[in-house]
């Protein structure tokens, strides 16, 4: 038992970015596994923890914190070895650009054409041209993020994965588990990111056991 703990199961991407953060950080913490799937994320016990329903909640030295880039944000300035982001302010500038781009279009744009193919009643059934555009934001996406890294070997983090890698990370292990994965990681430079990140020893722990 710790004093920390993380609300959220263990198939959300971003629960999965929290999990790398706090392991690569050496913070232990108890799970409550709140399963999106199965609709706990709308009961009211999480909506008192997050009124728009959403995990990772993480309950930490005494206060609840909510929103996954505020979340590690904390967690670096608590705990600031291993960085989560580049020492460099330029560097540091473009991978916060790149957590940023991811967040508010890759997340949506990859969720989309993953949830075409494996949770289309979430979605409200197949729609063609929605997966199309969600495949081509999810290349631009790809393209910015392979672009501002140079030729780092990471998004987040220069040398090692920080914050934007985790971000990505998860996002990407389900489009690869679709037929439209290939479109996605055939974006020049996304293959050996891709390779260095499934090659790190967090990630891959870190992988959800999808039953
Ligand atoms: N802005 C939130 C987004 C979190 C998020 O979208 N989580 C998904 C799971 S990966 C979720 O809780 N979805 C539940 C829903 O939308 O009903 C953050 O950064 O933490």
């Amino acid at each position: 038992m710790t004093d920390t703990t993380l609300y959220g199961f263990d198939g959300s991407t971003y629960v999965r970015t929290l999990r790398c953060v706090l392991a690569r950080k050496g913070i232990a913490y108890d799970q409550v596994p709140v399963n999106v799937l199965a609709g706990e994320t709308r009961q009211p016990e999480h909506l008192a923890r997050h009124p728009f329903g959403k995990v990772p909640v993480l309950d930490i030295d005494g206060m609840r914190l909510r929103e996954t880039d505020a979340i590690v944000r904390y967690l670096e300035a608590r705990n600031p070895e291993p960085a989560m982001f580049p020492a460099d302010a330029r560097a540091r500038a473009k991978a916060d650009e790149s957590a940023a781009l991811i967040n508010n279009y890759g997340y949506g744009a990859i969720i989309g054409f993953v949830a075409y193919h494996l949770f289309p009643d979430l979605v409200g059934g197949k729609d063609e041209a929605a997966r199309k555009s969600s495949i081509e934001a999810a290349q631009t996406l790809a393209k910015l993020v392979i672009e501002n890294k140079g030729d780092a070997p990471f998004i987040g983090g220069g040398d090692a994965p920080g914050y934007a890698d985790y971000l990505l990370g998860p996002l990407v292990a389900y489009a690869t588990m679709t037929e439209d994965g290939p479109a996605l990681v055939s974006v020049d430079g996304m293959q050996s990111w891709w390779d260095r990140l499934s090659a790190d020893e967090t990630f891959a722990a870190t992988e959800p056991d999808l039953g």
